[in-house]
């Protein structure tokens, strides 16, 4: 069940304020109230009203400066600036400071009402249409079969943690990894079995990462871990941990446990000279392809700026 609306009313004269307040409930809303600017935008913030209902003249922080610090706010919530009678003047620099909608002093409780109502009705549907951008940017953002990012969340993640490492000289280290000889899974249990592998798989890593670690499926049954602010032996020791997990797993399929190992590469950059993020890319992958060519199940490392100055 909603909640009844919250309105938020702000006014520097205490009377006032509190005969809208008075007002305002009687029409069913919920009220919050604040005299000042500074405690209205906090209020805002912590309480998420629904509407402002927001008088003009106001010491230090007037109406409109108030009105187009909300508006300047990431969410949406509807302004509706309390003007004097006739005053042209005031509507016009409230509606370019952001407010939504004007009422005139001294305020009729059913045209306050009217307003009210279809303010929070735009607020519903914007608050929806918002909800519906959040799903979508979710959802492309995440592979459907497991769960986890996608390349595409992979690529902007490598992105913006390769910048951050190289701005604030952090170190940063990128797992790639692969299911060894994954075709066998599917050419004998059948594709559903395989599906099933690449999703414990994904879950053993999602597992073993940390909150601030990344796991993004990037390809059919290669997977990538970005291990912010860890080094060459830190990345070991995580890509050590989840290759003997991961040859701990048994995946039931049909009547049979299904066994798989990983192969994984890593690159670290130390701080040394600058890189770019498909230098990390690379440099993982190529140690990943050692560990194929040395028997699979194993870790392969590379140190992005040894390799480099070599
Ligand atoms: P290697 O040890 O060298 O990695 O051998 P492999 O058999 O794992 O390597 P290869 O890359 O040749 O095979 C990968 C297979 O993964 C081929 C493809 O059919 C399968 N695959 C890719 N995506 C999916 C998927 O979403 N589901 C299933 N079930 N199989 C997939
Ligand atoms: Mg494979
Ligand atoms: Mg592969």
């Amino acid at each position: 069940v909603a909640e009844n609306p919250l309105i938020l009313v702000i006014d520097d004269v205490s009377a006032s304020r509190s005969e809208l307040v008075r007002v305002v409930g009687s029409l069913g809303y919920r009220t919050a109230e604040a005299s000042n600017g500074l405690q209205a935008l906090q209020l805002i913030k912590r309480l998420r009203p629904s509407l402002v209902l927001l008088d003009v003249v106001m010491p230090v922080m007037d109406g409109f400066k108030i009105a187009a610090a909300v508006k300047a706010m990431p969410i949406f919530v509807p302004v509706i600036l309390l003007t004097g009678l006739d005053d042209v003047d005031s509507k016009r620099r409230g509606q370019s400071a952001g407010a939504d909608d004007f009422l005139a002093k001294p305020i009729s409780p059913i045209e306050l009402h009217i307003r009210i109502s279809a303010m929070l009705r735009i607020k519903s549907l914007t608050d929806a249409l918002e909800e519906a951008r959040a799903k979508l940017a979710e959802l492309a953002d995440t592979d459907p079969l497991t769960g986890i990012a996608n390349r595409r969340s992979f690529e902007r993640t490598l992105g913006a943690e390769s910048q951050r490492a190289l701005r604030y000289r952090h170190p940063l280290s990128l797992i790639i990894f692969d299911i060894d000889h994954f075709k066998r899974v599917n050419d004998t249990h059948g594709h559903a079995a395989g599906d099933a592998v690449i999703r414990a798989v994904a879950q053993a890593a999602r597992d073993e990462a940390r909150n601030t670690d990344s796991v993004a499926r990037i390809g059919g049954e290669e997977f990538a871990v970005m291990l912010p602010e860890t080094d060459m032996p830190g990345a070991c020791v995580f890509a050590e941990r989840l290759r003997v997990r991961v040859s701990m797993l048994s995946i039931p399929c049909d009547r049979s446990l299904l066994r798989v190992t990983i192969s994984l590469g890593s690159a670290t950059w130390a701080c040394e000279d600058g890189f770019a993020a498909a230098d990390l890319l690379l440099e993982a992958d190529e140690a990943l392809y050692g560990s194929k060519r040395n028997g699979r199940n194993r870790h392969t490392s590379h140190a992005l700026a040894a390799k480099l100055a070599s």
